[in-house]
């Protein structure tokens, strides 16, 4: 067994956070309003990789309070969070030195959102982790993903794993302190034993930290189960399951679908009844606010928690 699994399992609940330059669009992107999966609106607009790159410059999400947002899980009785450090977007939302499309150098906000809340998930005594996109980059033209302005044929993904997603990983792991976890997605480019070479790279830096099961070839240290997806019976093991408060990852201005308490209360006690982890996802916006109704309603959430709940 895995010796940084115990925390995972006790866990029971963690929250989820995507939250990068389409958190500033809301969904809309020049006279279209898109649902769902804002994070994906660069893909579904098709929108040029120069073009799409110009937001950062008036991304200056000064209503971030790192402090907040940790108390407010921690009310929640959430136990972990884990934060989208770069998306398929290709923006990093941290200090890298690897490129100059991240929050320091491209955007007017010039400081390290990561650095205040991996601190304050500290504080809270709340695990951290990162999500990151490490095959998908639609700012790279070696990047996975991107078609419309790249030419498929033409890319190189070792390139860009060697130049960009490795040594940002690398930066993640050195750079914030203890994390729990780091939650990969959608793999690609990459034979089996390369992604071996590539988590044995990584792990000799924090041999705890724990790597989703989308780092590729069953090769992660838990299952992630699908989007908005439950095992219909108990299974054991280490395992997750992955929900959006409303009907997308990234901040969407006209999604109000948002789950009630009632609902939250309903499906963490049918995932934690199979005996996994239920991750929920907010999304906050390009200020850095998190919905009115996300704030409310993880507080309910909590409240039921400290009545009911076990711990
Ligand atoms: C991925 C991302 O593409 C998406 O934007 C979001 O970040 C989500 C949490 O993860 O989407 C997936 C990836 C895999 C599955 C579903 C959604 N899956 O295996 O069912």
């Amino acid at each position: 067994v895995h010796p940084g699994l115990k925390w995972f399992t006790d866990a029971k609940f963690g929250l989820f956070i995507h939250w990068g330059l389409y958190s500033k669009l809301g969904g809309r992107w020049k006279d279209s309003s898109y649902f769902g999966s804002g994070e994906w609106i660069m893909n579904r607009a098709q929108a040029p990789a120069s073009e799409y790159a110009e937001i950062a410059k008036t991304f200056n999400p000064v209503d971030f309070n790192a402090s907040e947002w940790a108390t407010t899980a921690k009310e929640a009785g959430i136990k972990y969070l884990v934060i989208t450090a770069k998306h398929h977007e290709g923006f990093s939302m941290f200090d890298s030195k690897v490129t100059n499309f991240d929050i320091i150098d491209a955007s007017p906000y010039h400081k390290d959102p990561m650095k205040e809340l991996a601190e304050a998930c500290r504080q809270q005594g709340l695990r951290f982790g990162f999500y990151y996109s490490q095959y998908l980059d639609w700012h790279e033209p070696n990047g996975g993903g991107n078609t419309w302005d790249f030419n498929k044929s033409a890319k190189d993904y070792k390139q860009y794993y060697q130049s960009k997603s490795i040594p940002q990983l690398k930066e993640l792991l050195n750079n914030y302190g203890p994390l729990g976890l780091i939650w990969f997605d959608m793999p690609g480019g990459l034979s089996e034993s390369e992604t071996k070479t590539m988590i044995d790279s990584l792990k000799v830096i924090q041999p705890t930290c724990l790597f989703s099961s989308r780092v590729g070839h069953g090769l992660g240290d838990y299952k992630d189960f699908g989007d908005s997806e439950v095992p219909p019976t108990p299974i054991s093991g280490a395992w997750e399951s992955i929900y959006t408060h409303n009907d997308s990852w990234g901040y969407i201005q006209h999604d109000m679908n948002f789950k009630s308490p009632t609902e939250i209360i309903r499906l963490l006690s049918n995932v934690a009844s199979k005996g996994g982890n239920l991750m929920l996802n907010v999304g906050p916006d390009g200020n850095g606010k998190w919905p009115a109704y996300s704030i409310l309603y993880l507080k309910e959430t909590g409240k039921w928690l400290k009545k009911y709940g076990e711990s």
